[in-house]
């Protein structure tokens, strides 16, 4: 699956829908055992959630853009697919949360590109979920440092905490996440299936426990005076880099 929603692949809530549907139709065809992420932007796998569907809206839509975002983790996370994120360009916060989502990351090793999950850096806090995944990656310790820095990593020093399995140079990405897959394939389904489970039941039901809570949550933190502040003056930060 190619992302393709340019400038720089930012999650709205079109993006969340369309994912969602791409998902839920390779997940029922009984022909399609995996799925290999990548973007066709050159240089960004995806910049994350869109922060303009953060900004300005009211509080219903706030929510249902929060329930998309919930619904299209619960689904990549519990995905029965085997999931591999080629990661061919910078992939911060949510672009960061799908490719942890995935079974295995490769990155391309150019030390431009960045992953992480930055959301201290912009003034918000990453939700439990995206920590719990996060951890499951990373361990505590490398979570906690990173979380509380809102750090993005370069490639390597990705590949060196374990955010990222492999670098491979970028010409070889496709080519080595075609034979990652291959090789994830080789295993019966079933076992594979429910020793991925196993692994990630526990923090999937935590979600699925207090999704209205979480929505809740979302909400009144994002409608703040001074959270939309800190994310305007973020946007504007991006803008005026440009210049
Ligand atoms: N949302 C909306 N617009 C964006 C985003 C984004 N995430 N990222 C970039 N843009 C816009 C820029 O403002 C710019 O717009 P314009 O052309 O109108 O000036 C355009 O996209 C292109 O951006 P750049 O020029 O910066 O593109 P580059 O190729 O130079 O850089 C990067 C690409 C590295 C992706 C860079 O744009 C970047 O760092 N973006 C910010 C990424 C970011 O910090 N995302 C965090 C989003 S928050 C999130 O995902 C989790 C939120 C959890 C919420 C919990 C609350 C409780």
């Amino acid at each position: 699956m190619k992302f393709k929603s340019p400038p720089v692949n930012s999650i709205s809530l079109d993006f969340l829908t369309e994912f969602c549907i791409s998902l839920e139709k390779l997940e029922n065809n009984r022909g399609c055992r995996g799925v290999i992420f990548t973007s066709a932007i050159p240089t960004v796998f995806s910049s994350g959630l869109d922060i303009t569907e953060m900004c300005g809206k009211s509080t219903e839509r706030y929510a249902e853009f929060w329930r998309a975002v919930q619904e299209t983790w619960l689904k990549l996370y519990g995905s029965n697919m085997v999931t591999v994120a080629a990661v061919n360009g910078s992939s911060p916060a949510g672009g960061c949360l799908l490719a942890l989502s995935c079974d295995y990351r490769i990155m391309a090793e150019n030390p431009k590109f960045s992953i992480g999950l930055n959301e201290a850096q912009l003034g918000i806090v990453a939700p439990f979920w995206f920590k719990d995944t996060f951890v499951n990656v990373v361990g505590h310790r490398v979570a906690e440092r990173s979380l509380q820095l809102g750090s993005l990593h370069s490639a390597p020093e990705a590949h060196r905490i374990g955010l990222v399995d492999e670098l491979v140079p970028e010409e070889k990405l496709q080519d080595k996440a075609a034979a990652v897959m291959a090789q994830w394939l080789a295993l019966p389904d079933h076992a594979r299936q429910l020793t991925k489970s196993m692994m990630r039941k526990s923090v999937l039901d935590r979600l699925v426990a207090h999704r209205e809570e979480d929505i809740q949550n979302f909400v009144s933190f994002i409608t703040k005076e001074s959270i939309q502040k800190s994310l305007r003056m973020y946007m504007e930060m991006l803008k005026k880099k440009k210049s």
